[in-house]
């Protein structure tokens, strides 16, 4: 059924299920829309598809906060619905990888609902902590900790029933599952593999090096004037992430049933990329770095605080991975998410003249890099940012929190507005856009987040009739990497590091070596041929612009050439 390291020519298409396709006309995506948009996925040419959480949840983060692991949310449809979409994805041959959410849980699941009894035998299936010495609880500072949460306020929320405080890196209603408790691991193992009996792929990890916490709980180095202390060190890549990762391979079989594992790693590093998806250690086949979507901070700042990102900035991360992983583990890649600002607008030119090339030219960058292409969807469409203008328009915990908690601390209203209409997620959850009709064909409803109005001329159904769509490019780039092994495990390096326009690579692999030419800028530029291997002779493969081949590089232009 799967060969040992398959998904290493695969490409691998995101849906965001909420945001796909509405087949009921509630406004909101649901898997037999999926099931009926397979064709799309075909003809893109894609491999597999990670489908993001489906499981029954109070959506207080989407259905990142999962209330029951092994049944389908209503909002989306039934199990039975499920089955049928992982055999018409097995049909098509495209494989099924879930998303497994497993640092916490729903506040509402049985099992924390059963762990706020201070005597249940789940007490420890969660973090529970008294009020900090010397405080009484629910007065300021009695957490037991000074950690911040990732969706504003602190990491620890009291739970008056019990008069003890309980751990929560996300929302409140997200508590983190305590790892330390063998019980809470084999949990977890035994519903990996009652979904693997169900015919499932694989699973793409959320914040997976998040599970292996300090134990001390140690208060985080805080800043003057921060509210909570930087936590991120003392929870991210723990003392005994390895061990859990090579325990949950081992009990549920994941490389002996060659399933494809994907953790998604925050605050990762080169080396814990290095050690964790090594093949010799039975961990996971590869991770989802953050260095280059967080290259937009300003320094010492969080996601809102913006800063531009120099094109030589953005290609030495890629480069980074690059050559770290070159000689052991593998890389993911990867431009958009659903927790991602659409990258045609974050790193390209989304303005009407330039939009497609920029995006044709980001997908041909990334797609030519050495590791698994992540497609995320509507980036083959070219889709671009909501840029959505009130707070009334944005639905995502993260953002609407963020507004109230900037707000609050004096930060201008248009200072706030403007890192949501840069940075919020909701740019990447805007809904898939199929045709020019209202609502883009996605729901016959009311949608439950605002359509792009730019979609009456960026859709599917556009895109599949001309042969110069983003769509038409990312299908021949897909192509390619599925017939060019030097695509898939060429050696990289990067030419013209400091140039502060063209994007330059090359991929060698035997005695066949690819060149890359991408003009990463809205504005022409020239290609000094004393910096590039001769490329007169080459053969061009893929092109955003038909039938040029000279050193002058059009705005967003790229190409791709086998040389002699
Ligand atoms: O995201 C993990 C994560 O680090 C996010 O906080 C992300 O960095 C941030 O949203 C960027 O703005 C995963 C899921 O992908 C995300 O959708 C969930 O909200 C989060 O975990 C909690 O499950």
């Amino acid at each position: 059924r799967r060969e040992p390291g398959w998904w290493r020519d695969a490409v691998v298409y995101q849906v965001y299920p909420r945001s796909f396709a509405d087949s009921d006309g509630d406004g909101v995506g649901d898997i037999p829309g999926i099931t009926a948009h397979l064709d799309h996925l075909a003809d893109l040419g894609v491999d597999v598809l990670w489908l993001s959480p489906v499981y029954r949840s109070p959506m207080d983060d989407n259905g990142y906060d999962i209330s029951d692991y092994e049944d389908v949310d209503p909002l989306f449809g039934t199990l039975a619905d499920l089955d049928a979409l992982i055999e018409g994805c097995h049909a098509h041959g495209i494989r099924v990888v879930m998303d497994l959410v497993v640092n916490h849980t729903s506040d509402e699941h049985p099992w924390f609902v059963e762990a706020r009894d201070p005597a249940s035998p789940k007490r420890d299936w969660y973090w529970w902590r008294p009020p900090r010495e010397g405080h009484a609880a629910g007065t300021p500072g009695a957490e037991p900790t000074n950690w911040g949460a990732a969706f504003s306020g602190p990491a620890w929320h009291l739970d008056p029933h019990s008069g003890e405080y309980y751990l929560h890196l996300f929302s409140p209603k997200q508590p983190d599952l305590n790892w330390e408790n063998p019980e809470v691991r084999s949990a977890v193992y035994a519903m990996m593999r009652r979904w693997v009996d169900r015919g499932v792929d694989g699973f793409r990890m959320d914040v997976i090096n998040l599970i292996s916490k300090d134990v001390g709980l140690p208060d985080a180095p805080q800043e003057p004037g921060q509210p909570y202390g930087s936590s991120f060190d003392l929870v991210a890549n723990g003392p005994r992430l390895d061990e859990y990762l090579a325990e949950m391979n081992r009990e549920v079989g994941l490389t002996d049933q060659h399933l494809l594992t994907v953790g998604e790693m925050p605050g990762s590093t080169i080396d814990v990329a290095r050690r964790v998806t090594d093949p010799d250690r039975r961990e996971l086949d590869m991770v989802f770095t953050f260095e280059h979507v967080d290259l937009d901070v300003a320094p010492g700042g969080a996601k809102w605080d913006l800063a531009d990102v120099p094109l030589p900035v953005l290609k030495r991360s890629l480069e980074r991975w690059q050559v770290g992983l070159a000689d052991v583990g593998w890389n993911s890649l990867y431009w958009n998410n659903h927790d991602q600002p659409r990258v045609v607008s974050r790193f390209g030119d989304d303005s009407p003249e330039h939009r497609v090339a920029s995006a044709k030219t980001l997908g041909t960058v990334l797609h030519l890099h050495r590791g698994t292409p992540y497609v995320y969807q509507g980036e083959e469409l070219g889709m671009a940012n909501a840029g959505f203008e009130t707070l009334e328009q944005y639905r995502d915990i993260e953002s609407v929190n963020y507004h109230a908690e900037a707000t609050s601390l004096g930060l201008a209203a248009e200072t706030v507005m403007r890192s949501l209409a840069v940075k919020s997620r909701d740019n990447a959850r805007t809904p898939m856009q199929w045709d020019d009709t209202a609502s883009a064909g996605f729901t016959t409803g009311t949608p439950w987040l605002a359509v792009n109005p730019d979609h009456v001329d960026v859709n599917a159904a556009a895109a599949r009739r001309d042969p110069q769509s983003v769509f038409a490019h990312y299908r021949a780039l897909i192509a390619l990497r599925h017939s060019d092994e030097c695509v898939v495990d060429g050696r990289f390096e990067l030419l013209l590091p400091d140039h502060e326009q063209l994007w330059v690579f090359t991929r060698t692999l035997g005695d066949e070596r690819l060149l890359v030419l991408a003009n990463c800028s809205s504005d022409a530029v020239t290609v000094d041929p004393s910096h590039v291997p001769d490329v007169v002779g080459g053969e061009v493969l893929l092109a955003t612009h038909d039938g040029r081949t000279g050193l002058d590089l059009a705005p967003w232009e790229s190409r791709v050439l086998r040389l002699a």
